[in-house]
């Protein structure tokens, strides 16, 4: 508490001397890295967020390593920040790092991911529902087929990540009472187009060149456009020959969609800085206690959506 205070003493006395707001905070964000488009609209946005508020960000890419982000993270503590924003890689390893900041009354806001711990380690988390995200993709293939024998492959997202277990369950729930469709192959994709790619292929190759797969459930859409360039490369034409279901969002799933090379996305927005922020302020102001969880929306774009308009729509909004 005491680096806390001398660091607020020096700022606040250096705003007063720069006539800049007194309420101006200092805020550490400790962001995975930049493994897909959706992760770079997300540092885009809060960026932008903590610009329109006068914050000072103090940014730190994790390269997608958890002790990276555990380094950053005592980083920040250490330097005094009035709060901290951590998109967490992986689900567990937490608990230390997070009660040293608690110790020093900095509170932490999590980004897009949840972490397995006790939530009194954070104000709160600012993410998706993981598991409908799932069952959204699942319910939209179940549509699509129908009754016919369906394999599908899945690329999942960073192993030990909430939203590559959240997001298999829901998908897995929404395939439950429907024997017609199987999950015949399922592995980590790491949530990039280049592992996205080369898991596609060894599905491909493993399937006696891809004839049998019916569907590609990928956790985001990053690895989907993977996927569809192997699909492509291997002589079948994905959106057709074999479907493809996603997340996210971002532009180039709707690019493709366009194409008739995807058929589904669930979007999530990059703009989970707007809402921690809103809480965070209140928070510093006079002790707000927010929800421990603010739940962001998932909505199904398929390729009647008008797929180039919406691809313009989002094109520049940091992707
Ligand atoms: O879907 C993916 C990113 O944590 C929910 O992380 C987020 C996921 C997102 O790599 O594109």
């Amino acid at each position: 508490m005491k680096k806390a205070l001398a660091a607020f003493t020096v700022a606040f006395s250096a705003c007063l001397a720069s006539g800049v707001s007194a309420q101006s905070l200092t805020v550490g964000f400790s962001q995975i890295g930049s493994e897909s488009g959706w992760r770079a609209a997300e540092t885009t946005v809060t960026k932008q967020e903590a610009e329109k508020r006068g914050i000072d960000l103090k940014f730190a890419d994790a390269q997608q390593k958890q002790e990276n982000q555990i380094k950053a993270i005592r980083g920040f503590i250490a330097q005094g920040v009035d709060a901290i924003l951590v998109a967490p890689v992986v689900a567990t390893g937490w608990e230390s790092v997070l009660q040293e900041a608690k110790e020093e009354e900095i509170p932490v806001i999590l980004l897009d991911r949840q972490i397995e711990a006790s939530d009194d380690l954070y104000l709160t988390a600012v993410t998706s529902d993981q598991v409908h995200e799932g069952k959204v993709a699942g319910d939209w293939l179940v549509k699509d087929i129908g009754d016919k024998p369906c394999n599908v492959v899945e690329l999942q997202g960073t192993t030990g990540s909430s939203p590559a277990i959240n997001r298999k369950k829901g998908f897995e729930e929404a395939l439950a009472s429907h024997d017609n469709i199987k999950i015949t192959r399922s592995q980590t994709g790491d949530f990039t187009r280049t592992k996205g790619k080369e898991v596609m292929e060894s599905f491909i190759k493993a399937e006696g060149g891809g004839q049998d797969i019916c569907a590609v459930y990928a956790h985001n859409d990053d690895m989907a456009v993977g996927a569809i360039q192997a699909i492509k490369e291997a002589g079948l034409k994905p959106g057709s020959d074999i479907k493809i279901v996603s997340i996210d969002a971002v532009p180039d799933i709707f690019k493709a969609m366009a194409e008739g090379e995807a058929n589904a996305t669930v979007e999530l927005t990059p703009n989970m800085a707007g809402p921690a922020f809103d809480v965070l302020e209140a928070y510093l102001k006079d002790k707000t206690e927010p929800p421990k969880w603010i739940q962001t929306e998932s909505k199904l774009y398929t390729a009647a959506d008008d797929p180039m308009a919406v691809y313009e729509a989002k094109k520049d909004l940091g992707y």
